[in-house]
């Protein structure tokens, strides 16, 4: 501590105290501090700091879990971009529950945030909340998946991926690659989600138009390694399990994990059985070198910057587009050694 007689002999003290009286006025918020001042003699607390000219923008955030790398780089986007730009964020976890997301929203009615942003773990039971906090006169913005509701005032815009682009991509290269004759094992996303909704939809609508190629098992890993191992191990155990030639998995980590599962059954991944899914994480660029995984649709989960845009814009009083869509890319084996240099998640 400085003594009151010789404050700030060192320049690194008073460069401390000079910092910690920036928080103390920033915490103030304009209202008068009876805070003491960290010295008692009135050098730091009492000097007149300037205030900030505006007052940070207060936005809860209630994310779905960390299922997976997509979820987790999808959280760092947001924390890392609310910290540059000063955002007061509150971040909830909802742990892949519904009722839990509408717990957090709750509070961040009843903290009065100025902006309530979410992804939405499933499509359906929204409305209730989403009244709740429309007539507690506080703007949404969705991010990453999509609700489902009868009015659409209930949110200002929604920014994500097109989830059933996806899964037509998805569903294209495997038609390319297999000159349209597959026996197709399918690992659908958390139930009743947007993406697993839409990535099937997308998927089914263009093999539809091969009849060279069927779905012989489908059945949802919850977007998670672990489950993704255990459900194709079933998968390859069942009476079908011999004839299955690919896997369209809806994220990367499933596919990792039953990549996992049918090495354990004594096939090849990426040969005997061709893999393709969806996100573009790192490692499936890692998978696709190994040549364990042939193809990744990537969705982009750095959606912090938009996010914050849309945020401020609604701040700002800006009109927004109803829907903010993310580009998709296709990326095979080819490249995957070269693109993963540069893979930032
Ligand atoms: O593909 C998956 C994650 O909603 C787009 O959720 C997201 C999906 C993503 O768990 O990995």
């Amino acid at each position: 501590m400085p003594s009151p007689t010789m404050p700030f002999r060192h320049p690194l003290r008073l460069a401390l105290a000079l910092v910690a009286a920036a928080l103390l006025a920033a915490c103030g918020e304009g209202k008068p501090s009876t805070t003491p001042t960290p010295n008692g003699d009135g050098t730091a607390g009492s000097a007149a700091a300037p205030t900030p000219a505006t007052k940070p923008i207060r936005v809860g955030f209630a994310q779905i879990g960390a299922e997976s790398d997509w979820r987790k780089a999808n959280t760092d986007s947001i924390r890392s971009e609310a910290e540059r730009r000063g955002i007061d964020l509150t971040f909830s976890d909802a742990q892949q529950k519904q009722d839990n997301q509408i717990k957090a929203l709750r509070n961040f009615i009843a903290q009065g945030v100025d902006v309530i942003a979410f992804s939405p773990v499933v499509e359906t039971g929204w409305e209730p909340v989403l009244r709740e906090i429309k007539a507690a006169g506080i703007p949404v913005v969705l991010t990453d998946r999509a609700v489902e509701v009868t009015d659409e005032s209930l949110f200002v815009t929604f920014i994500g991926a097109d989830f059933v682009e996806e899964g037509r991509q998805a569903a294209k290269w495997l038609v390319e690659a297999t000159g349209g004759k597959a026996v197709v094992a399918e690992l659908q996303g958390t139930p009743g989600s947007a993406p697993a909704i839409d990535r099937k939809r997308g998927f089914e609508e263009v093999i539809r138009e091969h009849p060279g190629i069927s779905i012989v098992k489908s059945q949802s890993g919850e977007f998670t390694r672990a489950k993704g191992r255990e459900v194709m191990e079933t998968f390859l155990k069942s009476p079908e399990g011999a004839t299955i030639t690919a896997l369209y998995a809806h994220n990367d980590d499933m596919a990792i994990g039953a990549i996992e599962a049918i090495k354990a059954a004594g096939r090849t991944p990426g040969v005997d059985i061709k893999v393709v899914s969806i996100d573009a994480v790192k490692a499936a660029f890692e998978a696709m070198v190994a040549g364990e995984l042939n193809c990744t649709v990537e969705c982009s989960p750095l959606l912090g910057p938009q996010l914050f845009d849309a945020v401020q814009a609604v701040i700002d009083g800006k009109e927004l587009p109803r829907r903010i869509v993310t580009p998709a890319k296709v990326y095979g084996q080819s490249t995957a050694a070269e693109d993963l240099k540069s893979r930032v998640y």
